[in-house]
């Protein structure tokens, strides 16, 4: 119990910022692709580690970039990634998610119903023409309705779908038929704990999903909190029936549009953009769901590792090594962290 007590002390006399357990192995320099003044929006990461970045606000044509080799490269190459460019004239959200086999979905909210749009990639970075209307499907109909995609995420339980979050008052998951974009029927509502009171039952945008097919769960990102819906008779072509809501982490409302959260499969490992420490900056919670502990990456202004808002995330693995790596938007980087301890919650006490 003294121990227990000393360590909070010392939280207490750190001004309450945890300090982080994955620890920050580099920088990757992104300015070369926001040189009109534009910024980084969404990351995401396919099986080979490869990473790819979506771009917004600025002058010039916003698209989606890629690396190729994030770690082994000292300084890493920006390769646009689809042809012909998204071209996609946005402040909005452009999110993205990737599937097993490499195909990238580009989920796009321009601010109206009708207009929004998902487009779906074949990993060569041509449009996969199956899926929607010549790979662009606009509108997004779930449930029958037009909704503006804030989030998504593949299912890849041998269903084929293609999770929705939307940015629709009240907030919902949708799903669409991964190959054709189909309207996948009923919707879940989406909840969080917004007012900080405990009580995760308050209408809550999910900024970030993820699919585990183990557990049949659909993890998301409440703005910070970090979800978990299940269901007894939990079936993805009825989202509804996913009916059992519960909070695994709780923290105070973080108001972003990033895309905050990642599931990686082969290590049981979500992370999410879950605090706001000392001023701007940002934490990510990397949760585990064999252990339901979790640590942090981000570290406070003037550190490396300091993550200037945004909070974008994704997990990927080169070798053996396992990284998170994180969009810190007013440095136009991305800041790289690994894992290079087991997961425990030792110091969160
Ligand atoms: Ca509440
Ligand atoms: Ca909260």
């Amino acid at each position: 119990m003294k121990r227990i007590a000393l360590v909070a002390l010392c939280l207490m006399v750190l001004g309450g910022f945890a300090s982080a357990e994955w620890t920050w192995v580099k920088s990757i320099d992104c300015s070369n692709a926001v040189t009109d003044g534009g910024r980084l929006k969404d990351i995401q990461a396919d099986s080979s580690g490869s990473l790819y970045f979506t771009t917004y606000f600025g002058s010039a044509t916003r698209r989606i970039w890629k690396i190729a080799n994030p770690i082994t490269e000292t300084t890493p190459t920006l390769a646009a990634f689809e042809t012909p460019a998204a071209d996609y004239n946005s402040s909005n959200a452009a999110t993205l998610a990737i599937n097993a086999t490499g195909d990238v979905f580009l989920a796009m909210d321009t601010n109206d119903t009708a207009t929004a749009w998902i487009k779906k990639y074949k990993s060569d970075g041509t449009l996969d023409t199956t899926f929607g209307s010549s790979g662009t499907l606009s509108p997004v109909v779930l449930n029958g309705t037009n909704h503006r995609p804030r989030s998504i995420c593949f299912a890849d339980s041998g269903s084929g779908k293609l999770l929705v979050a939307t940015f629709s008052w009240p907030y919902y998951i949708g799903a669409v038929d991964a190959l054709t974009g189909a309207d996948g029927g009923a919707l879940l509502a989406t909840v969080g704990d917004s007012d900080d009171n405990g009580t995760a039952t308050d209408i809550e945008v999910w900024n970030g999903l993820a699919y585990d097919p183990v557990e049949n769960a659909i993890y998301g990102n409440a703005q910070a909190d970090l979800m978990k819906a299940t269901g007894t008779s939990a079936s993805l072509s009825d989202l509804s029936t996913f009916d059992s809501i519960t909070m695994l982490q709780s923290n105070t409302r973080l108001n972003t549009s990033a895309n905050g959260l990642c599931f990686l499969p082969s290590e049981n490992l979500i992370a999410y953009t879950a605090l706001q420490g000392t001023a701007s900056a940002i934490e990510i919670g990397v949760y585990s769901i064999l252990t339901e502990l979790q640590d942090m990456a981000g570290e406070p202004a003037g550190y490396d590792g300091y993550i200037n808002s945004g909070g974008a995330c994704t997990l990927f693995t080169q070798g053996s090594s396992v990284y998170v790596a994180v969009v810190s938007y007013y440095s136009n980087t991305l800041e790289i962290f690994a894992d290079t301890s087991a997961v425990d919650n030792w110091s969160r006490y």
